[in-house]
């Protein structure tokens, strides 16, 4: 299918990953082929005055998730892993920054070691695995961002860490919405410090 929509976009994903192995330079073909349209996207995408939102909207069945994220001026998530996932981010709408890090070398308490630091504008696909290292993504502009996530396997889990110490902790990863149906928030009891995902989040300093 010719990948301009939203849908066509979904539609080949799922086909790409019925193939086994994966082709996941075909994935990144696939993720940049979308042009970007907010008629496809904008119903879903929700902003949150306290933290980016993660929406699903697509679970590729059990193969992948594809989530949209809402970034308003300023938000960003702490420094993570991938929970040895692929992971692909399109830039839907506005700019975000990804800053690359090594990971933590050896168990002394050091500050984690910047590899990269990248703007990505519209239609951009950037990928990233466990192998390639941690990122901190955030919105250092002064308008809102959309983006477009990847996911595979999908994974509910992973590490954030600590930018001065590389200290780890365990994080578990939520939902603000499944296609369109806001998600239930967490209680202060079981909130993780992902579920703001923010660097202004206690748990992420
Ligand atoms: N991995 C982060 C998340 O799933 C977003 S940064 O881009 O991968 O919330
Ligand atoms: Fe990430």
């Amino acid at each position: 299918m010719a990948g301009n929509t939203l849908n066509e976009l979904k539609a080949n994903l799922h086909e790409a990953f019925q193939s086994d192995p994966v082709d996941m330079d075909h994935v990144k073909d696939l993720m940049e082929r979308y042009s970007s349209n907010p008629a496809d996207w904008g119903k879903f995408a929700i902003f949150d005055s306290t933290h980016y939102t993660r929406i699903l909207v697509d679970e590729g069945n059990g193969k992948f998730n594809l989530i949209l994220l809402c970034w308003g001026p300023g938000q960003g998530s702490p420094i993570h892993d991938h929970a040895d996932a692929h992971c692909f981010m399109k830039m839907l709408d506005g700019t975000l920054k990804e800053v690359r890090y090594d990971w933590p070398s050896g168990s002394n308490a050091q500050e984690l070691h910047e590899t990269s630091s990248t703007v990505l504008k519209v239609n951009e696909v950037s990928y990233i695995n466990d192998s390639i290292g941690l990122h901190q993504v955030g919105n250092t502009s002064d308008k809102g961002a959309v983006s477009l996530h990847l996911y595979s396997p999908p994974y509910s889990k992973c590490h954030t860490f600590k930018p001065q110490t590389g200290e780890k902790s365990e994080a578990n990863i939520t939902f603000w919405s499944k296609f369109g149906d806001r998600v239930v928030p967490l209680t202060t009891t079981n909130q993780s410090c992902w579920s703001p995902a923010a660097t202004n989040c206690d748990g992420c300093k």
